[in-house]
């Protein structure tokens, strides 16, 4: 048995990174999540870390697990912590495994954020990757810092009175090598950040937005629609930055105001509250007013080089 539990070949190796019979929701987006980093995968060895979380419950316990690579299942606190210690021990045995931390937005925004932010000060060899879903999933779907404004959780029964964090920004300003947010309706794009993402070494985060129908009160075939949608009118800006302030813009959003609704008017979630999408509008038009000026920084900086 010195065959390794997961090691691509090619760029589709045909094994699944995350099983048949699962214990994912049908539909869930985080499982699209892992079947795209599994094509990405190439001839890449793997190990993870997955901290508390619904993936934590796929991977259950060895021999198991539903997920196809060696799992560490580790605390919320210690995740980044823990994958650190992998990646030094990969190093220091000359090994070419990627270390990868594969966590919800309540893992990584909220409750591992900590240990995630002294990976990153680090510039630890990880490659960090935050599903969001934008809620407690597995504990029956609390709020997170992640959670947009006026979106009804277990304990938001109004709709959530304040702003998303923006995690991406914070990651970046850390000055990592490469920070990106990852659309599961964009394949090319999310395909290469994936692969730019393992190819590069020290600390890499990718924020890839995961709809969870349990959660969203979401029809489960529309995840890949609602991603469109939210990129459409500029909620998930697909973005990366390179060495914290090199930011390009990888899909330009039309900011359609019927693309927003159709996105709010398809989860349940957001139909229960009484929210003034104007509210939300507001608050992208101002997160893209910031990420243009970055985007244009960059342009220039090129110009003159
Ligand atoms: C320190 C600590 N607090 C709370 C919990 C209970 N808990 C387990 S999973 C979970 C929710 C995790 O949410 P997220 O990271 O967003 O992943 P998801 O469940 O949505 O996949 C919580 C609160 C825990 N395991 N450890
Ligand atoms: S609760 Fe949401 S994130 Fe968790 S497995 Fe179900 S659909 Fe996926």
């Amino acid at each position: 048995m010195n065959e390794p539990l997961f090691n691509g070949a090619g760029r589709d190796c045909g094994k699944p990174l995350l099983r048949p019979g699962n214990t994912n929701c049908g539909g869930c987006g985080m499982s699209l999540g892992l079947q795209m980093l599994r094509r990405a995968l190439g001839n890449h060895q793997i190990q993870m870390v997955i901290p508390a979380c619904c993936a934590a419950v796929a991977a259950g316990s060895y021999p198991y697990s539903a997920i196809g690579a060696p799992v560490v299942l580790s605390t919320f606190a210690s995740s980044a912590a823990v994958a650190s210690g992998l990646a030094n021990v990969a190093r220091l045995n000359d090994e070419p495994t990627r270390v990868i931390c594969w966590a919800g937005d309540g893992g990584s925004y909220d409750i591992g954020l900590a240990t995630l932010s002294a990976a990153a000060e680090r510039n630890e060899d990880i490659l960090y990757i935050c599903y969001d879903n934008e809620i407690y999933g597995n504990t029956g779907g609390q709020r997170s810092s992640a959670t947009p404004i006026g979106a009804v959780t277990t304990n938001t029964g109004g709709g959530k009175v304040e702003q998303k964090k923006d995690l991406l920004a914070i990651m970046a300003a850390h000055g990592i090598p490469y920070a990106a947010t990852v659309s599961i309706a964009h394949p090319d794009d999310c395909l290469r950040k994936l692969r730019t993402a393992l190819d590069t070494r020290g600390f890499r985060f990718l924020h890839l937005l995961a709809p969870c129908p349990t959660g969203w009160k979401s029809e489960p075939a529309q995840g890949v629609e609602l991603v469109r949608l939210a990129v459409q009118c500029g909620l998930f800006p697909v973005v990366e930055i390179v060495g914290g302030d090199q930011l390009s813009i990888n899909v330009e959003p039309d900011f359609s105001a019927t693309a927003l609704e159709r996105y709010l008017a398809l989860q349940g979630r957001f139909r229960k509250a009484a929210l003034d999408p104007s509210q939300l509008q507001t608050a992208i038009a101002r997160h893209w007013r910031g990420l243009r000026l970055r985007a244009a920084v960059n342009d220039a900086s090129h110009a003159t080089h």
